[in-house]
């Protein structure tokens, strides 16, 4: 007989210096370079007490649970001034440069330490067995990514973080529900409260700083997929917008949460499309056997949209504008031609050389999208003879893919041109007072996927201890009682107890509304106001307005959620963090009267780029005890000049603000 009894939770009150919330590629950088510092810091005679806290288990926790086949952020031979300008193209203009220059000038070091850790990555024929750091050449598939065999990243890298940090200061499937700030300023963070998601426990941390990287926000947008399929996503679903949720709770300032991803992905799988493009240099065409980008590419000038793209600069977001635009002229589906790629790379190998090339296609997915494998083999889909279907996927909120939603960080103080309102004193650092965020947490500056998200953590880490070196004497004191928090955390759990015997049916009932339905409204009401996939990415300022009146409504109806167990207990908690980041995307989309990121979504009353007025950040905050966004536009500053290559529209002096 068990003696479990769920209901009545142990509290466990802990205080250390720093705690890391979050087990994915930022965090476990963080645990890894932090002890670094954490030693410098002993030798001054200061002994840091860290902790990591994730609602997973580690080894295969966040968005590179199930591998990866690229690294998209390697420079090699590459100037990270180049890359600046690759991100600024791809995301429209609009980024903060000296952030992305950081990352930029440092992720090597972390690649580096991946291939050390056991990582293989491809090298060029003759190059096998050399490190990069030996200066082996890695297999190239596009400018800025490199091939690796990946199934096993998230373990590997995984391993070096306990191994730094000690698997003792590690906690694991602990979910962290909110901040809370300090009692004696408001504008500092001084600790966190989760739950167990084994045991019937809250946790309640007290700190001086913490790392807030929990990844982006997933299934905020009602999925393409249905029925059973639902679970698929391409982006990981348990990440449910922890981070911007918190963060913005706590008083943080976001910035560019308008921006979203749309990834075009193969149908049904989810499977990245990048190997296939990049490496096998496969073409995608309409159902006519068109190459829609070619033939749509006067559509982008008659937009004006071309001042962003010239030929291969093209970027992600006018790339799926010009697929979009073939599947609402009805001449979908959009389909990736496999076997002419295929064939054409085949041309040239002997037998034995084209049994590896299929085998290497299949293992793209085989090691970071299983889901579209058994797409394949159940539609008896053999790549090399047959087309697969593509297709642009709901909208995920990151901001370390092609996208840049998150929190406004710190930059480094060494960048020539930086404005004082990108630096404040610690990289990496919020608005929040010793929060600080990495990876999907920091905004506008896309493009560090899994390798510059781990730097990230690296960056935050050193920051972290200096902050906490020079703030000595804080006394971290919680602005909450643990009753009242404790009694938060559980409130679904109370609403379930107190009711359920009202009905004879468990899920029916006027006084509870189940984490699952309260998703379905959300997904509701974001799909069909905010741009979702119903209305082909559409949205203009009444459609808004009715969204904003739904979600008020549901934010009301968040303190009804009802937790039968555990595992609704997070459920319950999660939706309510995808709640949070649904509205600042939302308020967003409202305040930015244009489209900046067309092919992402369309201000269908606003549908033009307009410099004059917003080519500027937006940002905002989030009153907890109001429930009132605040909106403002903060000016954006080119500090890497453009390449002579780039269009002159580029040079465009910035934002009327
Ligand atoms: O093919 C809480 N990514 C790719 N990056 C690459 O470098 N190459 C690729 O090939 C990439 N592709 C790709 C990628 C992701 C996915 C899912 C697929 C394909 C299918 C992107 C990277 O993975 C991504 O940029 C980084 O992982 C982002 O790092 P970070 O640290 O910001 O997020 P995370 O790794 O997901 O970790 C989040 C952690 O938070 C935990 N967590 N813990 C406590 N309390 C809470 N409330 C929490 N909420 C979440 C999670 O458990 C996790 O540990 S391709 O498409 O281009
Ligand atoms: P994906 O697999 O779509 O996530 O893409 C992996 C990497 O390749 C990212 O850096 C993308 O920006 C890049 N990429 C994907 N498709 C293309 C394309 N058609 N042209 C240029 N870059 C691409």
């Amino acid at each position: 007989m068990s003696e479990y009894v769920f209901g009545n939770p142990e509290v466990v009150e802990e205080e250390v210096d720093i705690l890391i919330i979050g087990g994915g590629m930022a965090a476990c950088g963080c645990a890894f370079e932090i002890m670094r510092w954490s030693d410098v810091a002993k030798a001054k005679g200061v002994d840091l007490n860290i902790k990591l806290v994730d609602k997973a288990a580690l080894d295969r926790s966040g968005a590179v649970a199930q591998g990866l086949s690229a690294i998209n952020t390697y420079m090699g031979e590459n100037d990270p001034a180049d890359y600046v300008r690759y991100v600024r193209g791809d995301l429209m203009g609009i980024t903060r440069e000296d952030l992305v220059y950081d990352t930029g000038r440092h992720v090597d070091d972390s690649v580096h330490h991946f291939e050390e850790w056991g990582l293989p990555v491809w090298k060029q024929p003759g190059d096998e067995g050399k490190a990069l750091t030996e200066g082996g050449k890695p297999v190239r598939s596009g400018k800025w990514q490199i091939m690796i065999n990946g199934e096993s990243y998230k373990w590997i890298v995984a391993e070096a973080a306990k191994k730094a940090l000690g698997t003792e200061r590690i906690q694991e499937r602990v979910f962290v529900v909110r901040l809370l700030n300090d009692k004696n300023d408001p504008t500092r963070v001084a600790g966190a409260a989760g739950f167990s998601v084994r045991e019937d426990k809250v946790y309640i941390y007290k700190f001086k700083a913490c790392l807030l990287v929990c990844g982006g926000a997933v299934n905020v947008f009602r999925p393409r997929s249905v029925g059973e399929g639902q679970g698929r996503a391409w982006y990981p679903v348990w990440n449910a917008g922890s981070t911007y949720s918190m963060a913005a709770e706590a008083g943080a300032e976001l910035t560019l949460m308008e921006n979203r991803f749309v990834p075009a992905r193969f149908k049904d799988g989810y499977g990245p499309v990048g190997a296939w493009f990049l490496l096998f240099k496969a073409k995608a065409m309409n159902a006519m056997g068109e190459d829609y980008q070619e033939k749509n590419a006067h559509l982008l000038a008659e937009a004006g949209y071309d001042k962003y793209a010239e030929g291969h600069k093209m970027g992600t977001c006018l790339r799926n504008h010009l697929m979009m635009h073939e599947m609402k002229e009805g001449r979908g589906p959009i389909f990736m031609d496999t076997p002419t790629a295929l064939a054409k790379l085949a041309e040239t190998m002997t037998p034995k050389e084209i049994k590896h090339l299929e085998a290497e296609a299949w293992e793209d997915f085989l090691d970071m999208t299983i889901g579209q494998c058994g797409v394949w083999a159940g539609e008896n889909i053999e790549p090399d003879k047959e087309m697969s279907e593509l297709m642009p996927t709901e909208p995920y909120l990151l901001g370390s893919h092609a996208g840049c939603a998150g929190i406004w960080c710190s930059g480094p103080d060494d960048i020539p041109g930086t404005p004082d309102y990108y630096h404040w004193g610690y990289n990496r650092m919020t608005t929040v007072k010793g929060l600080f965020t990495g990876g999907d947490g920091v905004g506008a500056s896309g493009h560090k996927f899994s390798s510059g998200s781990h730097t990230e953590g690296r960056i935050a880490a050193k920051s972290m201890v200096k902050y906490v070196l020079d703030n000595k004497d804080i006394k971290p004191e919680l602005d909450r009682s643990i009753d009242d928090i404790v009694a938060e955390i559980y409130k679904p759990v109370k609403n379930f107890f107190d009711h359920k015997d009202y009905t004879t049916a468990i899920d029916i009932n006027p006084h509870y509304i189940t984490p699952k339905m309260f998703q379905f409204r959300l997904q509701k009401v974001m799909d069909e106001y905010v741009a979702g996939v119903s209305t082909m990415y559409q949205t203009n300022k009444a459609m808004l307005e009715v969204a904003e009146r739904k979600l008020n409504m549901l934010r009301e109806d968040s303190e009804h959620l009802r937790a039968k167990d555990l595992h609704e207990l997070l459920r319950a908690w999660e939706n309510y963090h995808r709640l949070l980041a649904a509205f600042a995307h939302m308020k967003h989309i409202q305040f930015r009267e244009e489209s900046r990121y067309p092919g992402y979504y369309y201000r269908a009353d606003h549908l033009a780029i307009d410099d004059d007025n917003w080519k500027c950040f937006v940002n905002s905050t989030y009153d907890r005890h109001t429930g009132e966004w605040s909106m403002k536009k903060v000016k954006y500053v080119q500090l890497i000049k453009p390449a002579d290559d780039e269009p002159k529209a580029m040079h465009h002096p910035g934002a009327n603000v």
